[in-house]
């Protein structure tokens, strides 16, 4: 299917690629501006060309050439002359563009110079300090480009945020639903054990029909881009996009253990088969069986028991305690949605959001909540159109009236008020003074040293008035690094302060995350899992908040929007005291 950023990504190729062979700086230009023009469209590039081919004409700087190569894309799903002009470079080269601090004009420079053509070969030249003394380089920029690889290494990873995995699996899973006698059909791997990000999907099916039809349906949905196997009763498929994807076809008296055995994770699994010794049983992804005998496997809950535990919930499943724990029978009682009561970070039209306050309200009771925090942003993010003190003393005055006319719900007057560089924050203690609840967060300065960054986040929770700091490390998944500051000495003081932290629930952030949120927890600091929505449809995205929560062990009482508005009330107001 043609997808703008798709063609977008192929036209800064092609510009990249020109710009490597030194082609006519007009021309590299067109395909760049073509990119910008494609990807700012708001309509899909294919529907437009079927729509009304001339539209393309009226685009900006799209000339009879660039015209029939959209066309071509949009017909072929690949354009000839980028073909070409890939073919026409080393393999690897292109990958080196990748890389954060290398233009196309340097990587034509290590390649006619050095003959780079790889991030390992690059790694290796600035290692052996072969960079400094090439035209406009020196030992700053060897460290540097070292850096840029171990970032470009951590970002691309081959792996997939969890939503875009469940986005890409759902209407499959619909599809495959539509399968004539099909029974069970459940996602397995880590997408069931909720980690962020991940590797291919793995699915089970049992089927009271034929598993060949199962199959078939499997490999020949429109979105399948390459069938990698296919046998009987399992097949591997990629997607486009890239997203592998696993079936397997299983005999519903296997159906638990297969479940079990494929959700892992690995290392759960090898725990799991040594205690299934212990008891003089054998397990594996057909059963658990005692001699040749088959004792359980036909539901997940039959295999546990039969190993003497009780169920253990897949977030947990990663040998990190949880075995233990079910045996003992002291497995937490993780937060569910049922029981958030409220989010404690949106956003409305005053700054950056969607919807007014009494939008948000109606929105956020519609999904069961008692409460919320509105949190717009503050002056220094003037891009949003934050809030300045006056502003925000209007703002203070409506929601306060709007909160005495709602029966069984609260509004706290917030606000996601900016660290500054300095570490004061960017509104006065007075109007501060007057809010019910206060999120403070960093945007901007955020290069600035461990030492810096940790001094800054620390002052912040030390500033009586600040109630929850959101996204405390500044991560996007995929696209950009945590900021340096010691989590450690963060936790510390929030313990020190009584002060919660943010779990961060947009799927791009999951910040906190689940390894900070376990740090967090065993410190006694409550985190609160908000959304940070700046309209209705990103307040559902507290599931995947919740999921971090739960594989970092949270119970209700751990999570600060489980408890009631009264409590979370009484909670500032004792540290005040
Ligand atoms: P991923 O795909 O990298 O995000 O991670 P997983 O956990 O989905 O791993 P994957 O797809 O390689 O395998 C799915 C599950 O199958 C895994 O969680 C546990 C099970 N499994 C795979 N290989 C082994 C193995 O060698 N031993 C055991 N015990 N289990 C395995
Ligand atoms: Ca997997
Ligand atoms: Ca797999
Ligand atoms: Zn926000």
């Amino acid at each position: 299917m043609p997808s703008n950023s798709e063609l977008a990504a192929i036209f800064n190729t092609i510009a990249d690629i020109l710009d490597i062979q030194g082609a006519n700086v007009f021309r590299v230009r067109a395909y760049r501006n073509a990119a910008r023009v494609v990807e700012q469209l708001s309509e899909p590039i294919g529907e437009l060309v079927v729509r009304d081919p001339k539209a393309l004409d009226r685009l900006p700087g799209i000339g009879k050439g660039l015209h029939e190569k959209i066309v071509e894309y949009c017909q072929r799903g690949t354009i000839t002359e980028y073909e070409e002009l890939k073919g026409s470079l080393p393999a690897g080269l292109l990958e080196l563009l990748n890389i954060p601090s290398l233009g196309p004009k340097r990587v034509k420079l290590l390649y006619e110079t050095l003959g780079i053509t790889t991030v390992e070969a690059l790694e290796a030249a600035a290692l052996a300090g072969q960079l400094r003394g090439l035209p406009g380089m020196g030992e700053k920029s060897e460290a540097k480009i070292l850096k840029s690889i171990r970032e470009y290494r951590s970002l691309h990873t081959g792996r997939v945020q969890w939503a875009v995995a469940e986005a890409v699996l759902t209407p499959y899973l619909a599809h495959l639903r539509g399968v004539g006698g099909i029974r069970e059909l459940e996602p397995a791997g880590s997408y069931r054990r909720g980690r962020e990000t991940v590797g291919d999907l793995d699915v089970l099916a049992t089927t009271r029909g034929s598993p060949a039809d199962v199959i078939a349906a499997f490999t020949e949905y429109k979105e399948v881009k390459d069938v990698l196997a296919q046998g009987d009763t399992k097949a591997s498929v990629v997607l486009q996009g890239g997203l592998q994807v696993d079936l397997r076809v299983v005999p519903p008296g296997s159906f638990g253990a297969a479940l079990q055995y494929f959700t892992g994770s690995k290392e759960h699994n090898v725990a799991l088969r040594s205690r299934a010794k212990e008891y003089g049983l054998k397990l594996s992804e057909y059963g658990v069986f005692r001699e040749e005998k088959m004792v359980a496997g036909r539901t997940e809950e039959e295999v546990y028991a039969a190993l003497e535990l009780p169920w253990i919930p897949p977030e947990l499943r990663e040998n990190r305690g949880e075995i233990e724990a079910a045996a003992m029978r002291a497995l937490p009682r993780l937060v569910e949605r049922g029981d958030i009561q409220g989010d404690m970070h949106v956003h409305t039209t005053a700054s950056d959001g969607a919807l007014d306050i009494r939008g948000m309200v109606k929105v956020a009771r519609a999904r069961g909540y008692r409460y919320l925090a509105i949190t717009d942003h503050s002056k220094a993010v003037a891009i949003a159109h934050g809030l300045d003190e006056q502003r925000l003393r209007a703002q203070i005055k409506e929601i306060r009236a709007i909160r005495r006319e709602l029966i069984d719900f609260d509004l706290f007057a917030g606000i996601e008020v900016d660290v500054l560089r300095d570490g004061s924050l960017d509104l006065s203690d007075e109007v501060l003074g007057e809010l019910d609840f206060v999120v403070a967060s960093l945007h901007f300065s955020t290069e600035l040293s461990e030492a810096e960054m940790t001094r800054r986040m620390i002052a912040a929770i030390e500033h009586p008035f600040v109630d929850c700091i959101a996204h405390p490390t500044g991560r996007l998944i995929g696209e950009r690094l945590p900021y340096a500051v010691d989590m450690n000495a963060v936790i510390e003081a929030a313990r020190a302060y009584h002060k919660a932290l943010e779990i961060n629930a947009s799927p791009h952030r999951l910040d906190l995350n689940e390894q900070h949120a376990d740090m967090a927890r065993r410190a006694g600091v409550p985190v609160c899992i908000n959304t940070d929505a700046h309209c209705e449809l990103e307040l559902d995205n507290i599931r995947f908040g919740l999921t971090v929560a739960r594989r970092a062990w949270c119970t209700p009482d751990d999570v600060l929007n489980t408890w009631s508005a009264a409590k979370i009330r009484e909670w500032r107001a004792r540290r005040r005291r």
